[in-house]
């Protein structure tokens, strides 16, 4: 990921940011300036998002819970699941790569006591930023009342059939004697559910179809795609920053908005030496810390490659690669190039702060040169890891590969480089 030699000048400070920097950043004092811009992050990563799920016992709420955070039902961060497990309270479930988008378990509705203006008042219905109503049946009456409620207190909803593998399933005999294909099961299922709130919504609902049980399938990534699109500013942000990697699109809307923050990182990296000695190395923890946050944000850090392999079932085998960062980095700051001074010249002049920390301009210019080469190398293998995926999940429809085969590929992240090797093991 990392090169040791420098990136190329076309990873230029462009005159838009030089712009925002010298606006903002007027202070001559490194703590100040510090202050100021770990202010601008803190209020772009302190901002929670609210999911709430709601739906009757047993219509797969917590499986959705698990299944939109990418976690196994079995696994130590689940939300409990089962026919039998029932929630009584609204539960909070962090999202493992967003630890600020929160997925709210709420109580099933639907008993005859059911009321659902009560029902939102005790689940707090205003901490929400949208609601998650799921079925997986019929919508009710009662389904249509809770978002009536909803909406009267001006908050978006999201009607989820779920459990559509049970249908298809259930209805293969039926469909292999009347030729009916999987996606006509589905258009009748989703004309069904469009008929049934219509009735009671009017306008044209939207539905989404889902398994829990296959989260890369149905409508799955269409829900996440919408909820992204229908959010804004640092709630959208956050989301984005969550998502698996559904396509080379979102991959680089999530390139896109971290990039937009890598001049604040490197200046925090920068200005954080300062007292501690002004060195390079005093720099290179804060580096590491926003090369590690890019590398969950790609889902290349362990723990999301592990949780990869337990939903596709696609092992990965992860190499530590920090001593490799830290070495390539060392040797990145203390490269000071011609095309870095000249830049950190014309920064100085405009950013007063960088004149006064001794080495600062040019080790921000080195700081925001590696972040923006990371940032790309590191959309880039995402990109490699989506295919693979999609190569696999293809694969296995098109040739029905037996299991050994396809659970045993194995893709190395070697060093900072992700192997494209493709090896059976
Ligand atoms: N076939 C199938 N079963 C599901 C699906 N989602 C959940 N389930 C099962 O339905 C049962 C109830 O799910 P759960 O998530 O506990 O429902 P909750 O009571 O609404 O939280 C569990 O046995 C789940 O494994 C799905 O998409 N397909
Ligand atoms: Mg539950």
């Amino acid at each position: 990921m990392i090169s040791s030699s420098l990136p190329s000048p076309s990873f230029g400070i462009s005159e838009a940011e030089m712009n925002e920097m010298s606006s903002v950043l007027q202070s001559y004092k490194a703590t100040d300036v510090l202050a100021q811009v770990e202010g601008m992050l803190e209020q772009m990563t302190s901002v929670t998002l609210n999911i709430a799920v709601t739906g009757e016992s047993g219509a797969g709420k917590s499986s959705f819970i698990n299944a939109f955070r990418g976690v196994d039902d079995e696994g130590p961060e689940a939300a409990e699941t089962g026919v039998t497990a029932t929630t009584q309270v609204a539960l909070a479930y962090p999202h493992p790569m967003a630890h600020n988008v929160l997925l709210w378990d709420l109580p099933g509705i639907g008993t005859t006591s059911f009321q659902p203006g009560t029902y939102l008042e005790d689940v707090g219905l205003l901490k929400y930023d949208f609601f998650i109503i799921v079925t997986a049946d019929r919508f009710q009456e009662y389904h249509y009342a809770l978002a009536k409620c909803i909406m009267q207190a001006q908050k978006k909803f999201y009607f989820i059939r779920n459990k559509v593998d049970r249908d298809l399933e259930a209805n293969a005999m039926r469909r292999s004697q009347k030729g009916l294909s999987d996606a006509d099961v589905l258009d009748h299922l989703r004309a069904n559910c469009e008929k049934n709130l219509t009735m009671c919504q009017g306008g044209k609902p939207r539905v989404f179809l889902l398994s829990c049980f296959d989260p890369q399938r149905y409508d799955f990534p269409v829900l996440q795609m919408t909820l992204l699109e229908e959010l804004q500013g640092h709630k959208q942000h956050a989301l984005l920053l969550s998502l698996p990697n559904l396509s080379a699109t979102l991959i680089q809307n999530k390139k896109k908005a971290l990039a937009g923050a890598v001049w604040k990182r490197a200046m925090v990296a920068c200005l954080s030496s300062v007292g501690v000695g002004n060195s390079l190395c005093s720099i290179i923890p804060k580096v590491m810390d926003t090369l590690k946050s890019y590398q969950q944000a790609f889902c290349l850090d362990a723990d999301s490659l592990h949780r990869l392999a337990s939903i596709t079932g696609i092992s990965f085998e992860v190499q530590n690669v920090n001593k490799s960062y830290s070495n390539a980095l060392e040797s990145t700051l203390s490269q000071a190039v011609p095309v870095q001074q000249v830049l950190a010249k014309q920064l100085e002049r405009r950013v007063p702060v960088l004149g006064t920390v001794i080495a600062g301009g040019v080790s921000f210019v080195a700081c925001y040169f590696l972040l923006t080469s990371a940032l790309k190398n590191l959309s880039e293998d995402g990109e490699r890891v989506m295919q693979r995926i999609l190569l696999v999940a293809v694969s296995k429809q098109k040739y029905c590969l037996d299991d050994c085969e396809c659970n045993q590929s194995c893709f190395g992240i070697q060093g900072s480089h992700l192997s494209t090797m493709f090896t059976h093991v």
